[in-house]
C-alpha cells in the first residue's frame, strides 16, 4: 500500500491511511536512535518475520541483511524457541533471583560455560548487551578491591568503540555522537587508539595485516596514568557499530600480552561477535585470544527475549568468595536477571543452534560470502570493504559537507527494495543470520549493488 504514496509526501493522515497506522498513535513513542521526525513523516513498519525474511503489515517481504539488530542468529520464528517461551510463560511467569534460583538458570549456565572460551567458567545474567557491560565494569573494579588493590579504578577503553548505552559503556565507549550530549561521563576513564587505517589495510580479505603495533598505545597509557591504577581495558573483537573494524593480524595477542604484564584485567564485548557470527561460538576463540571477562546479549536468545551474560574466570569470582558465608559477595544485579522466559528461550536457542551446527556455520559460508562481499569493490564511491565471519562491512566515501547521508540513501532505498540493512555514518553494516543461503547472498549483494550505483 505504501508504494501507492507520494514518496515525497509528509501528509501525516495519507500515509497513515496508506501504511494502516494511526499517526496519532505514532506520537507517543520516543524512538530509540532513530531520527524520530524523518521516520514518522515516512515509516518503516515490520509487521512478521520467519527464516531469512520480515513482512510489512502490507505484506511486503524484506530480506534480513542483518539478523534483526545482529541478535536473530538463527533466523525467525524458530519453532524450539516459540514453543519454549509459551511453555514456560505458563509454567512460572517470573522468580526473584536475588537469594532464590530456578533450575533453567543453573541448567543454561552449565550449557554456556561448555562453549565458552576457555575458563571462562562464571556465567551472570543481565538483560542486555549494556547491563551486561556495566556488570562487567563493575567486577573488574570490585575484583582489585576485594583482592587488596584498589587503587586499579582506572577503566581503558578504545576510540570508535561501542559497549552500549549506559554511563560505564558510553564512557569507556569512543562514538562521539553517543557520548558528547550527556555530560562528564564517567571521571578515570581513557581510549587507546582504534585500529582502523585504510591507507594500509583497504580491501583486506578477513584480518589486515598491519596493526599489531597500536596494541602498544596501551603502554602508552600505562607510561602516563601507572598500571596501579588500571583495573581493565575492553574492546570489542571486531567493532561493529562503528563500521566493522576486524582486528590487525597479531593485535589482539599483543593487547592481551601488555594486560598480563601488567596486572590489567582485559574485557572482550562479543554482544556483536557472540553466538556464531565470526564461525566459532566466540570471537575470542576464533582469534585465538582468551580474555579475563566476556560482555554477551543478541544471539543469547535468538534476540527473542532480552537478555545478556558475563562470563568471568574462575580466579575473579573466588576473589569475591570470602568473608562470612551470609553476606552477599558482590553487590550487584537486576529484577530480570535469569528472567525464566529468557532462560527458556536460551536453552532453546542453544538447542537450535546445536541442532543445526550454527555456532560454526559462518566458517563454511565466509569465503562465499566474503567473495561476494568484495565483488562490490569498484562500484562508485566504494572506498573500503571489511569482512570477518559472516559480518561485511562496505565503506562508502561521504558526500562532501554531509556525512552519513550517502549511507542513509543506500538504506532507505535498499529497504524500498525489499532488504534490511544497517549503516552507520556512511558505511553499510551486514551480519545475516547464520542461517543464510548462498542464494540470499547473491539476492543481498545485488540489491545493495544496485544501490550503491543509484547512491552515487
Ligand atoms: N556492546 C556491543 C559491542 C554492542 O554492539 C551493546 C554492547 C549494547 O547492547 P544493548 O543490548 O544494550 O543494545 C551493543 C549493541 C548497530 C547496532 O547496528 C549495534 C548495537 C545496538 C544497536 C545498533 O551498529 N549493538
Amino acid at each position: 500500500m505504501l508504494k501507492e504514496l507520494d514518496p515525497s509526501t509528509t501528509d501525516l493522515k495519507a500515509i497513515a491511511a496508506a501504511t494502516g497506522s494511526d499517526t496519532q498513535a505514532m506520537d507517543a513513542f520516543w524512538m530509540p536512535f532513530t531520527a524520530n521526525r524523518q521516520f514518522k513523516q515516512k515509516p518503516r513498519l515490520l509487521g512478521k518475520s520467519a527464516g531469512m525474511h520480515y513482512w510489512t503489515p502490507e505484506g511486503r517481504e524484506i530480506l534480513d541483511g542483518v539478523a534483526g539488530l545482529w541478535c536473530v542468529n538463527a533466523g525467525h520464528g524458530r519453532s524450539k524457541i516459540v514453543q519454549a517461551i509459551q511453555q514456560q510463560a505458563a509454567e512460572m511467569d517470573f522468580a526473584p533471583p536475588f537469594n532464590m534460583g530456578h533450575p533453567k538458570a543453573f541448567e543454561l549456565a552449565e550449557r554456556l560455560v561448555q562453549l565458552s572460551p576457555a575458563g571462562l567458567n562464571k556465567v551472570f545474567y543481565t538483560n542486555s548487551g549494556s547491563e551486561s557491560v556495566e556488570t562487567a565494569l563493575k567486577m573488574a573494579i570490585a575484583y582489585h578491591r576485594a583482592r587488596g588493590e584498589g587503587s586499579r579504578t582506572r577503566l581503558i577503553g578504545r576510540e570508535r568503540g561501542y559497549h552500549g548505552v549506559n554511563f560505564g559503556g558510553i564512557s569507556v565507549g569512543g562514538m562521539v555522537a553517543n557520548r558528547k550530549m550527556f555530560g562528564s561521563l564517567l571521571t578515570g576513564v581513557d581510549h587507546i587508539r582504534h585500529t582502523h587505517d585504510p591507507a594500509r589495510n583497504a580491501f583486506s580479505v578477513g584480518q589486515p595485516e598491519h596493526g599489531a603495533e597500536l596494541a602498544d598505545d596501551l603502554e602508552r597509557l600505562v607510561a602516563l596514568h601507572d598500571a596501579s591504577t588500571i583495573a581493565a581495558v575492553i574492546v570489542e573483537p571486531i567493532a561493529g557499530s562503528t563500521g566493522v573494524l576486524v582486528p590487525p593480524k597479531g593485535y589482539l595477542e599483543r593487547l592481551r600480552a601488555i594486560c598480563d604484564k601488567h596486572g590489567i584485567l582485559l574485557i572482550f564485548d562479543e554482544v556483536i561477535t557472540g553466538f556464531g557470527r565470526t564461525g566459532m561460538p566466540f570471537a575470542s576463540q576464533r582469534f585465538g585470544v582468551t580474555p579475563d571477562l566476556m560482555t554477551t546479549a543478541k544471539g543469547l536468545t535468538n534476540g527473542a527475549v532480552p537478555m545478556g551474560a558475563v562470563f568471568a574466570k574462575q580466579f575473579i569470582y573466588d576473589a569475591f568468595m570470602n568473608g562470612p558465608e551470609h553476606l552477599i559477595e558482590f553487590f550487584h544485579g537486576y529484577t530480570y536477571s535469569a528472567h525464566p522466559l529468557a532462560c527458556a528461550a536460551s536453552l532453546a536457542t542453544l538447542d537450535t543452534y546445536a541442532d543445526e551446527g550454527l555456532l560454526t556455520r559462518a566458517a563454511e559460508m565466509e569465503a562465499y560470502f566474503a567473495a561476494a562481499v568484495h565483488s562490490l569493490k569498484g562500484l562508485p564511491n566504494v572506498i573500503d570493504i571489511r569482512n570477518c565471519g559472516l559480518v561485511g562491512g562496505i565503506e562508502l566515501a561521504p558526500i562532501a559537507g554531509e556525512i552519513g547521508k550517502r549511507g542513509f540513501s543506500v538504506f532507505l532505498d535498499a529497504w524500498e527494495h525489499g532488504l534490511l540493512l544497517r549503516t552507520t555514518g556512511d558505511t553499510i553494516a551486514l551480519s545475516p543470520p547464520l542461517i543464510i543461503e548462498k542464494k540470499h547472498v547473491d539476492q543481498l549483494i545485488g540489491i545493495i549493488s544496485d544501490c550503491i550505483k543509484r547512491a552515487a
